[in-house]
């Protein structure tokens, strides 16, 4: 029986890399092997994620895009209407190109409301203070580095006003719906009645039109899996070949479950440092990521389990995604 080192001596590495070894330890030894997908998204990895949303297949950047250009008025509307004042806060804010046309209108409403993007990278935030406010004069910008809950409760330190929270993208995606449930309760915690919560929705579609978001033919997506092996190699002292393993993404349009995978090619042993081995057999199968898929009675569900009211949904052309609107009971 290997013995798994938990963390190695204090001082010999950085609090952060000790968090992610300790995950990467934990999803690998695990009966069903899997890696925690936030972990995608080192310097390559959001490079390979703008790709994808680039990528013709990938339609949900497009889907909420339309929705921001084209009905930011309207969305403006509702927050004012069902707000009043308020400060607007960001979950994963990233490059905020889609939230821009939303604060431009805000400013252009004449509200007045202090901007807090979110984001787990400090170089997102640092960007985004240098271009929001010569984008978009008169914004009032805080940005803050960090993890979601950690920084929300910052961002309450900073305003007593209403707040309405920004969670888009349809990253919510990334979590199961239980996980999803619990997920929005801990949001709703840290907002008072009243507050408001606008959420992007990746909708249940023709399966083959999911699937092949996540299946890029020019292999995109396959490389943005690849690349979370090579970070735990470089950034882990571990030996993982992606020749011996095939991305197998699936989607199950029975439950909305979009599932990706790394399949092992061969009976295999994969070292992380000097202290750990995991085996891999043959066929076995390492779960990278959940794209959840939802009806709108799920999201409306979704709402009622967490403490929100569903106030209002805007949707794109097609009807393929939609940003839902929930109110703080
Ligand atoms: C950023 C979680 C919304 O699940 O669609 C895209 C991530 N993974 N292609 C998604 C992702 C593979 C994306 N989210």
């Amino acid at each position: 029986m290997t013995v798994i080192p938990t963390m190695l001596a204090p001082g010999k590495r950085k609090p952060a890399t000790d968090i992610f070894y300790h995950d990467v330890i934990q999803g690998l030894t695990a009966p069903q092997k899997y890696l925690d997908p936030k972990y995608f998204y080192d310097a390559t990895g959001d490079a390979l994620f703008q790709q994808i949303m680039q990528c013709h297949e990938y339609y949900l950047t497009g889907c909420e895009m339309e929705i921001l250009r084209q009905q930011s008025a309207q969305i403006a509307q509702a927050l004012q209407y069902y707000a009043g004042t308020f400060d607007l806060v960001e979950l994963g804010a990233g490059d905020a190109t889609k939230s821009v046309h939303l604060l431009q209108q805000l400013v252009n409403n004449g509200v007045d409301y202090t901007y807090f993007p979110i984001d787990i990278s400090a170089n997102v935030i640092s960007q985004l203070e240098k271009s929001l406010p010569a984008m978009i004069p008169g914004l009032r910008l805080h940005g803050l580095n960090g993890e979601y809950f950690h920084m929300l409760q910052q961002a309450n330190l900073h305003t007593s006003r209403k707040k309405v929270l920004l969670f888009m993208g349809a990253n919510i995606g990334n979590y199961s719906l239980h996980a999803a449930r619990t997920f929005c309760q801990q949001l709703r915690g840290y907002l008072q009645p009243g507050d408001l919560l606008l959420t992007g929705f990746d909708l249940k579609k023709h399966p083959k039109i999911i699937l092949n978001a996540y299946n890029d033919a020019a292999g995109i997506t396959r490389a943005f899996n690849f690349n979370l092996l090579h970070r735990i190699n470089r950034e882990l002292q571990a030996d993982f070949d992606t020749n011996k393993f095939e991305h197998y993404p699936t989607y199950d349009p029975a439950t909305g479950a979009c599932k990706s995978y790394l399949i092992s090619l061969e009976d295999q042993v994969i070292h992380i440092g000097k202290e750990v081995s995991i085996p891999f057999a043959e066929n076995e199968s390492l779960y990278m990521e959940i794209s959840q898929k939802y009806s709108l009675e799920e999201t409306d569900q979704l709402a009622a389990q967490a403490g929100f009211k569903p106030v209002a949904r805007f949707f794109d052309h097609r009807h393929w995604y939609t940003d839902c609107l929930w109110k703080c009971v």
